[in-house]
């Protein structure tokens, strides 16, 4: 690494002045997920090599297995926020119900509500393979000195004032957004630094890249099987590439890189889908339209929809605009 290579740190203190609420409490927040980040790659990295991975014998929300590392990385980035002192509230995916966060004297004081997907796609853990954690900030809409309700959390994603995820990969990266471009940054293991390494992050409008779990397609609704016709028609630039990791973060961030669509539609099985509005979609959202892309349910602008529930699911469409546009338009002539 070049000695001149600007580091997260330098970074955040740097972009500072241009966010609009200055006060430092929002870059302490992205230094926390920086700090907690740091302790769960590290942590994912032994895995193969610890009995830590596997079921922890605990059911989540969803009814679904909890890995040990799953419970972990919750644990600490709960924790780094918790004792920082700046948040007033985090939700999480592994939690059923938000965290009320008093502060300071019990004084309720802090502005900001974090909502997160600790460990994403924690399946592939055990062959080794890519996980992320996925988060999202919020200004309180609730009054300074009281505590959080439900409504500080279920603000629609244009919402948000800052987003990201960690990916856990052949390096560990963090990449986010305070909603003046993405940018990322990769850990240099050795002496725990994360640098700027990927500024300026964009979508290409095109893309030749598919990434769906193409093993539901009869399930799947009549657009997006036509919208997968599409993808492997010999015409033009097709056929697209299909490549599906099964790991939410993975997936959009390799698309960001190469150009593609990432889809988790509904299911006859998965009415809904299966990703969840909050942790997973709105922050993914966020990041593809400031990297120039486009994230949708399929006719409507992800960003757009007002949640009624912490652990709502909504079927997903994001990645390269042009593409996203494309199975809207084969979502709505089905429809
Ligand atoms: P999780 O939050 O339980 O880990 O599930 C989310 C993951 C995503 O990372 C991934 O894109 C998707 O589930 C894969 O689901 P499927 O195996 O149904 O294709
Ligand atoms: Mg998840």
């Amino acid at each position: 690494m070049e000695e001149k290579a600007t580091t997260l740190g330098e970074f955040i203190i740097d972009n500072q002045k241009s966010f609009q609420y200055s006060s430092g409490e929002l870059s302490r927040i992205i230094n926390s997920i920086r700090l907690a980040a740091k302790v769960v790659s590290y942590k994912v990295n032994k895995a193969g090599l610890v009995d830590i991975t596997g079921a922890a014998g605990e059911t989540n929300i969803q009814g679904e297995d909890q890995q040990k590392l799953d419970v972990y990385a919750n644990e600490v980035f709960i924790q780094t926020l918790k004792n920082r002192e700046i948040v007033c509230g985090i939700a999480s995916e592994e939690n059923d119900e938000f965290i009320t966060v008093e502060g300071k004297d019990k004084s309720h004081k802090n502005k900001y509500v974090v909502l997160m997907d600790p460990l994403d796609g924690s399946s592939n853990i055990d062959v080794n393979v890519s996980v992320g954690t996925v988060f999202s900030v919020y200004r309180r809409v609730t009054p300074v000195g009281t505590p959080v309700t439900l409504d500080d959390f279920l603000q629609p994603g244009t919402m948000q004032v800052a987003a990201g995820y960690v990916i856990y990969g052949t390096s560990t990266m963090l990449v986010y957004t305070t909603g003046d471009g993405v940018n990322g940054f990769t850990l240099n293991p050795a002496i725990g630094t994360f640098y700027l390494s990927h500024p300026n992050m964009k979508f290409s409008p095109d893309g030749a890249i598919y990434s769906i779990n193409e093993g539901h397609y009869l399930q799947f609704p009549q657009g997006v099987k036509d919208y997968i016709k599409y993808c492997q028609a010999e015409e033009g630039d097709r056929p697209y590439t299909s490549r599906y990791i099964g790991s939410l973060v993975s997936d959009i961030h390799r698309n960001m890189i190469k150009g593609g669509i990432y889809i988790y539609p509904t299911s006859s099985k998965a009415p809904k889908g299966k990703l969840r509005l909050l942790y997973e979609c709105n922050p993914m959202a966020f990041i593809a339209e400031q990297a120039g892309g486009k994230a949708s349910d399929g006719f409507r602008r992800i960003m757009e929809i007002k949640p009624t529930e912490l652990h709502e699911r909504v079927p997903f469409f994001c990645g390269s605009y042009n593409m996203v546009a494309k199975a809207e338009e084969f979502m709505l002539k089905a429809s």
